[in-house]
Parts: structure tokens; sequence; C-alpha cells
């Protein structure tokens, strides 16, 4: 019997349906290469329905079933077209005060045309959806996707019609067994909140497309990788015009891979020179602007093309009033701006993947970028699919961002605790990250160890750089804990300060020791700068946080549901006082270094 003809026995719960859905999931193998690719956009208004008991799922509504076999007609809880619209991407929590604190299901659904041309693949791509997200098109099942931050590809060749309607169930629930967690130090926005999008292709068409500067130290050499849809032998030509580069790259089996002389402008934070690149083979072409780059430790170094750097930076959210997660860019290149105006030259995407748009931005603007996996505090690191659920999260980041040369480390998670399980779990997170990308970085924002009052996480073996997080002035009230930190402590690779900082409610005054005024957190900033500042090993520092976010933990008067820790309110319109001791250390590091 059908599941969605067992719908009125009352013994059946949601595990039993959502058994068959979980086959179906869209990977990083489903992941393609789509920069440059022709798109047609499925961004607009959509029909909803608020969802609270997943009753889309239970009873099979994509079926669209009407009638029974005798063609009587039957009663339905929905009526898709009737429903109110919404105009997606967005965040559902900042559409309507109704449903501002929702976490839980909706239902997205609309109508749209389609011309077929020859012998093409289409894909679907939804940019993100938080958490979970499952699609129908037509009556069919096209699959699912886990991950709230990272893209989703489902192949939908042959089953688009001139008219379709498609379904998207956004699931925002917060689960324990999730990557994050169901406690997260952040406001759980909902929604299909990045673009929509169906992808043409051809049959035989350009997967991946990886580029990047050979890391050996001679800033000679380019490598490039090529994978194809299907196993076919052939070549690839890629081209760099102002590079004079023209070559063609053999591909066995629908791989291939070459290193090729060229001899690049360097891109780097004051000159971010962009190359247009562009691939074609078996009668695809895509194209990319990228910068050609090294990133690599040597001791406490964190060397950029061989010359050793200090990471000014700043930790951000993504995150606007009025648009929550969903950004426009001109929010984007707002926040860019006004960590260049603090001095900046690297920025902290916390605590999850940020949309492409960011690193591409990042790209070219000339801003040095952490990348992070919400693996965030007490994740379920003994269970195996949690694990496969963060592997993929991960896999998904790197292979989306791998051709930015903003993206200089990724971060594996943030303030786990050093448990066995943790270590093995973070453990092979960096490995994986090290064997899918020699490019880059790999790290994580640790806490203290407190008990030795020292950085001694054992995950810091498997590191190229420590992160660490530590609130002395504030968590941790003693200042003079501090040094004693930093003399306690002997790493042997460069530490990054991922987060240090103290609330303050903008326009809120007391001495330095009243908690949640400018004061004491400009006497909290004052007081780390002058630690900091002596401490040879620590080569970047990103502090929490730029501007002030959502937060439902934060429950007291002067966070009224924020997390008060910005430099600038959350409108980004002010900046507290903290803004200019942060701007002036940044002034004296960028003196010594540049
Ligand atoms: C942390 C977390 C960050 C929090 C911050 C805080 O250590 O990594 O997500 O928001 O502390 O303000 O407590």
């Amino acid at each position: 019997m059908r599941k969605y003809e067992q719908e009125n026995s009352s013994d059946i719960n949601l595990e039993d349906y959502l058994g068959e859905y979980e086959d179906k999931q869209a990977t990083v193998e489903d992941l393609i290469f789509d920069r440059s690719r022709k798109k047609e956009s499925l961004n607009g208004l959509w029909h909803y329905a608020v969802d609270q008991y997943d009753t889309c799922i239970r009873q099979h509504w994509f079926a669209e079933r009407y009638t029974d076999q005798n063609g009587f007609t039957m009663p339905v809880d929905y009526s898709f077209d009737e429903w109110p619209t919404m105009q997606l991407p967005c965040c559902w929590n900042t559409q309507s005060e109704k449903f501002e604190l929702y976490d839980g299901s909706m239902v997205f659904t609309r109508k749209f045309r389609y011309e077929a041309q020859n012998k093409e693949k289409v894909l679907l791509k939804i940019g993100a959806a938080n958490y979970i997200c499952r699609v129908f098109l037509n009556q069919e099942y096209l699959g699912m996707h886990r991950g709230g931050s990272t893209p989703a590809y489902f192949d939908v060749t042959g089953l688009l019609q001139a008219e379709n309607r498609i379904i998207i169930q956004a699931d925002s629930t917060r689960r324990p067994e999730q990557v994050p967690t169901e406690n997260t130090d952040w406001f759980n926005y909902g929604g299909v909140y990045r673009d929509i999008e169906l992808i043409r292709l051809p049959e035989t068409y350009i997967k991946r497309f990886q580029i990047a500067l050979v890391s050996d130290g001679a800033f000679n050499k380019i490598k490039v990788r090529v994978r194809l849809s299907e196993p076919v032998n052939t070549a690839a030509q890629l081209r760099i015009d102002e590079l004079g580069l023209c070559a063609e790259i053999p591909v066995t089996e629908g791989a291939g891979e070459a290193v090729l002389e060229a001899h690049p402008v360097l891109w780097c934070p004051e000159n971010p020179k962009l190359y247009a690149v562009s691939l074609s083979c078996a009668g695809d072409e895509v194209s990319d602007e990228v910068g050609f780059r090294e990133i690599r430790v040597q001791g406490h170094d964190i060397l950029l093309n061989g010359k050793s750097i200090f990471l000014r930076g700043i930790s951000a959210h993504e995150e606007s009033v009025p648009n929550g997660k969903a950004l426009t860019d001109e929010e984007r290149l707002e926040n860019i701006r006004l960590a260049k105006e603090l001095g900046c030259n690297f920025m902290r995407a916390a605590h999850y993947p940020h949309d492409e748009r960011m690193a591409r931005l990042a790209d070219r603007e000339g801003i040095l970028l952490w990348e992070e996996i919400p693996v965030y505090w007490a994740i379920r690191f003994t269970r195996e699919k949690t694990y496969a659920d963060a592997r993929n999260q991960l896999l998904e980041l790197i292979e989306r961002d791998w051709n930015r040369a903003s993206v200089i480390i990724w971060s594996v998670g943030n303030e786990n605790a050093d448990s066995d399980e943790r270590l093995a779990f973070m453990k092979n997170l960096a490995d994986t990250a090290h064997a899918a990308d020699e490019n880059r970085l790999v790290s994580a924002a640790c806490l203290v160890s407190f008990r030795e009052n020292a950085i001694a996480d054992r995950l810091a073996e498997h590191l190229d750089v420590i992160g660490l997080n530590e609130y002395f002035g504030w968590y941790t009230p003693d200042f003079r804990l501090l040094p004693q930190l930093f003399e306690n402590s002997h790493p042997t690779k460069p530490v990054i300060v991922t987060e240090l900082g103290a609330d303050a409610l903008p326009g809120h005054h007391g001495t330095i020791t009243d908690k949640g005024t400018e004061e004491c957190q400009v006497y909290v900033y004052e007081k780390q700068v002058e630690t900091l500042r002596g401490i040879d090993y620590v080569r970047g520092m990103t502090p929490w946080i730029l501007y002030d976010f959502r937060c439902p933990r934060r429950t007291s008067v002067i966070q009224g549901y924020y997390n008060r820790k910005g430099l600038l309110n959350p409108e980004k319109t002010y900046k507290k006082p903290a803004f200019y001791v942060l701007q002036r250390y940044y002034q004296e590091l960028k003196e010594k270094w540049e």
C-alpha cells in the first residue's frame, strides 16, 4: 500500500514517511561548476503555507491526488495557487511578524514555463535553504538536501514540460543531530534564502574546473583540474589571454590535470588582480575571474606570496536589518567597506558558509577570508550520519569556492570541547580539507584549556593555523590570566585570536566595570591590545564581532535578543567607541607589517 493511502491511520509517525526521502540526497557529488553558465531564475513570487506538522510530506501533496480511482473528488488540505505569496529568496522571519520566531517547515510552490532546447541537461540549483529542503517537480520527488548554507543541485532533465509545478519544503527545525546542533549563539533564520535557478548544460559538460597557482614558492606555475560529466577521452583548452596562455589539457575518461608555466601578477589585498580565464571542452565552455596567490605557513609565519603577513581581521555573521541572512550585494559590500575602514585585510565569515557572492566580492575588493562550517559547540560527535553531514557541508563549501583567491583558510569548527570523540571527528574533517585542497590552510577556532590556562587543544596538531577564542575581561574577568595564558603556551604554529570582545549596548554608558557599556567594551579592547601586542606567535585576530546580531539566547535588558559584542549597531549606522580602539591598533600593525 502506498503510504499516502494510509494517511488516516493515526499510528503512522513521520519517520516512516521520511525514510523513503532519505535515499535521494543531493551532495557534493551533484555540485557543478556553474560560474558563467546560462541560468534561468526561479526567484520571484512563490505561494507558501506554514506546514507545522509536515503534512506535505505525510500526505504526499506533491502527487496532487484530487480524484480517487473511481473518479470521485477527494478532499485535500492544500490549495497551492490560492495560498498567499512570498518573494523568494528570503528568510521568512523577516517577512511578517507572524513568522518572526517560527522554526519548522514551510512549503513553497510556483508554476513556471520552460522551453526545451535540443539535447540538453537541466539542473535545478537551490543556493541555500535552511536546514533540510525536499524538492518536488511535476509530481515527482527530486531529492533532498541537508545543510543550511551550501547549495543543492538536482537533475531535472527529462522531467520538465512546457508548464511546470515545483514544490520546495524547507524545514528549519533545530535538531540535536544536525550541523549545527539545536543550540547556537545566532538566530535560526528559515527559508529558501539564496537564488533558485535552472541551469542548462550540454549533454556532456564541464562539471569541475579548478585553477590555482602551484604552492611551491616559485610563483611561476598554474595548476588546472578538469572533470567532465561523462567518462570521455578528449582534450580541454584553457585560455588566459592576459597572460598569453592558451594550453591544451588531455582529458582521459572525463578527467584531466595539467601544470602550466605562467607568470601572473600575484593577487593580494593591496592589489587584488583578477584574470579572465576560460575553459572549453567537448563543446562546453566556462569562464571565471581568478586571482593567483600562494598561502602557506612556516614556523609562526603566515606567508602570502612568500611574505610574512599579519591578518588584521574581524568576524562577521551573515546578517542585516532588514534582510536577515538574505543579504543584498550592497549589504555585503558595505560589510567589506566597514572592515576596510577598520583597517582590516581579513574577515572571518562565521560560523557557516556565507553566500558564494561574498568570496567573489572579497576577491574583487582584496579582503582575505576565513570560511567555516557550523561544527559549532556540542555536535553529536559519535554519530556517523552527523559526521557525513558535516563532511558533506565542508566539501560543498570547498568545491564551491575553490577558485577564490581571497579564501585562505577553511575552518572545520568552533569551540568544541576537547574530547576523544570530538578529536576523531574534527581530525577527520581537517584531513578531508587538506586532501580536497592543497592551496589553503586548515584551522578551527579552539577553546582555551582552562585547567592549564594554555593553548593545549589536541586538535592543533592537525591544523596549519591555531584559532583561539578567548574572552578575557568578559567571560573570564581576570585580565591577569591573559599574559599568563600566552606564557604557558608554546605553539609551533601561527595563532589567530579568532574571538575576543565584550557586549556594549550602543549609547549605553557607565564605568569600565559596568558590563554592557561602551566604556567597558573600550576597556576590554584596550587591555586585549596591550597584551596581544607583545605576543610574537599571534599572527592574526578576528575580534567578535563587526556588528550586533540577533540571538534568542540573549535576553537581558542590555541585549534585547541581540548579541551586543558588535563594534557597530545592527543597522551598521553607529560605530561604538571600541571600533576606534581596534582601528588604531590596526593602523599600528599595518605600519609594522607592510
Ligand atoms: C563564542 C562563540 C560565538 C559567540 C560568542 C559570545 O565563543 O564562538 O559564536 O557569539 O562566543 O558572544 O559568547
